[in-house]
């Protein structure tokens, strides 16, 4: 047994039950295992099984009163997962499904995430079980501003810079900021994702997919193609998935779905945009209402399965919400270009699967990099008490994306298969993180 794996079955033991942790890490390590074993520093100085601990993994109580006046308690969670590039750095899910192993996943994957990127931030994750969906404003405020009654002693804008992730933005982000402000008494960067009414930076919000879409154009040159005329499947009709459309759309696609939890659309006519932000956006209603807007789509209850005809699929929702049946449908179907929007979206068989079949694939720790990288942009505004305009935060995301796709695309051909961004993506980012460890000593 090689290090790689024995590191692999030491963490599978001593994390049980840690499923989504166990597949990202599985996932990243296998895809540097040759790299990995023909330097023999990273096991001399235990570097894997360093990488793969978090540095701190901090779980609180939240307690808070509904509108229904009774005391609701949930879990709170922020995973510090590596610093040795900058403060720690991710965002806040609050979604029922929420976890210490998707915490440790996400914290995790954000850790290369952040690597890959080549700005100074390390990895974290953090956030609750708590389900904004169907609760007040009042309600919203009042968990968001107990959540940071216990969080506020472990972030700084130094320290720990979260944002948002699902079921997070900006109205969360106000909250849980003006609280940590009453708090500390300090008006600093602590949070990014904040409203443009303060402090907040213009382009963070449409970052995510706004970059996913940038960086999977460049992907799409390299292999003789581009977004002009094509179909395009997303999924999710969230912050990631409405600009990922948006900007896919400017560059001359056609989006023909998107979906929720609760099932998903198809509009062969392409999809209204307007529709989906005001639903979504503004009376936060679920994705069957586009029908009531454009009775020529159709409505699907349930899960998604990337069974319309597409050349490019943008998963833009969860965690293994591409399994192999979507990967079978989607190369019956004749896709090209899967680039993943959300976090992990892709099963590992069903990668395996979309790459054997010739599927060229954007890994979401690069595709999907746009959004903390804003977010970057905007800590360097909140530095600098200066107000970065869009036009300048637009131009500098495209800048790092393409430059993220060039390095992966270099680091893939160096190392074997030239479109192999997978492994581009997983060696570039592990090189950076371990050779700071390296640097800065055993801790
Ligand atoms: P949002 O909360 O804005 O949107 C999430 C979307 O995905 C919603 O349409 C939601 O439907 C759907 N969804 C969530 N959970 C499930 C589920 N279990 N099954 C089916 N559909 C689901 O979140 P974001 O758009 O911000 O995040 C989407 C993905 O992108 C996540 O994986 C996130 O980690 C990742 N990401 C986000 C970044 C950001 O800057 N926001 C940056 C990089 C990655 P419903 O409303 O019904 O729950
Ligand atoms: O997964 C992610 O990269 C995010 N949710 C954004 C993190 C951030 O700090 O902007």
């Amino acid at each position: 047994m090689n290090y790689v794996d024995r590191v692999l079955e030491n963490l599978i033991a001593k994390n049980p039950g840690e499923n989504e942790f166990h597949q990202a890490v599985t996932e990243s390590l296998k895809s540097i295992e040759s790299f990995v074993c023909s330097n023999k520093i990273y096991e001399e100085m235990s570097v894997l099984e360093r990488l793969t601990e978090p540095e701190r993994s901090i779980s609180f109580r939240v307690s808070w009163k509904g509108d229904d006046n009774k005391i609701h308690v949930n879990k709170g969670y922020r995973v510090q997962f590596n610093s040795c590039i900058g403060p720690y750095k991710g965002g806040l899910r609050f979604h029922p499904s929420v976890n210490l192993s998707i915490m440790k996943f996400l914290a995790f994957e954000q850790t290369f995430k952040n690597s890959i990127t080549g700005l100074p931030i390390g990895g974290a994750k953090g956030g609750s079980d708590f389900d904004p969906k169907g609760k007040s404003d009042f309600e919203i405020m009042n968990f968001c501003q107990n959540f940071m009654n216990e969080l506020f002693r472990h972030i700084g804008s130094y320290t720990d810079i979260p944002a948002g992730d699902i079921g997070v933005g900006a109205r969360e982000i106000g909250y849980l900021f003006g609280q940590y402000k009453k708090i500390k008494n300090l008006h600093e960067g602590v949070l990014t994702g904040k409203g443009l009414d303060f402090d907040g930076l213009e382009g963070r919000k449409e970052a995510t997919g706004y970059g996913l879409v940038y960086f999977t154009q460049k992907m799409l040159e390299e292999n003789g193609n581009s977004f002009e005329g094509k179909t395009v499947c997303v999924s999710g009709a969230g912050n990631v998935a409405i600009h990922a459309a948006e900007k896919a759309q400017q560059f001359g696609a056609k989006v023909v779905t998107m979906s929720d939890s609760s099932g998903w659309i198809y509009d062969p006519n392409g999809i209204n945009l307007e529709v989906v932000k005001k639903i979504k956006e503004k009376s936060r209603e679920r994705i069957y209402k586009y029908l009531e807007f454009e009775p020529e789509s159709k409505y699907t209850e349930g899960k998604f399965n990337w069974s319309i005809p597409c050349d490019i699929a943008l998963p833009c929702a969860t965690q293994n919400e591409l399994i192999l049946s979507d990967a079978k449908n989607l190369v019956k179907n004749g896709v090209k270009f899967v680039s993943e929007g959300a976090n992990m979206p892709t099963t590992i068989d069903a990668t395996k699967y979309l790459v054997s079949n010739g599927v060229i694939f954007g890994p979401a720790k690069a595709a999907n990099a746009g959004g903390v990288s804003s977010s970057v942009i905007e800590m360097s505004q909140n530095n600098s008490k200066m107000t970065f305009d869009s036009k300048f935060s637009n131009e500098k995301l495209k800048d790092i994306m393409e430059s993220i796709f060039a390095k992966i695309s270099s680091t893939a051909k160096e190392y074997g298969n030239k479109t192999d961004y997978i492994s581009g993506a997983n060696i570039l980012g592990f090189k950076k993180v371990s050779s700071a460890m390296l640097s800065e000593g055993i801790l």
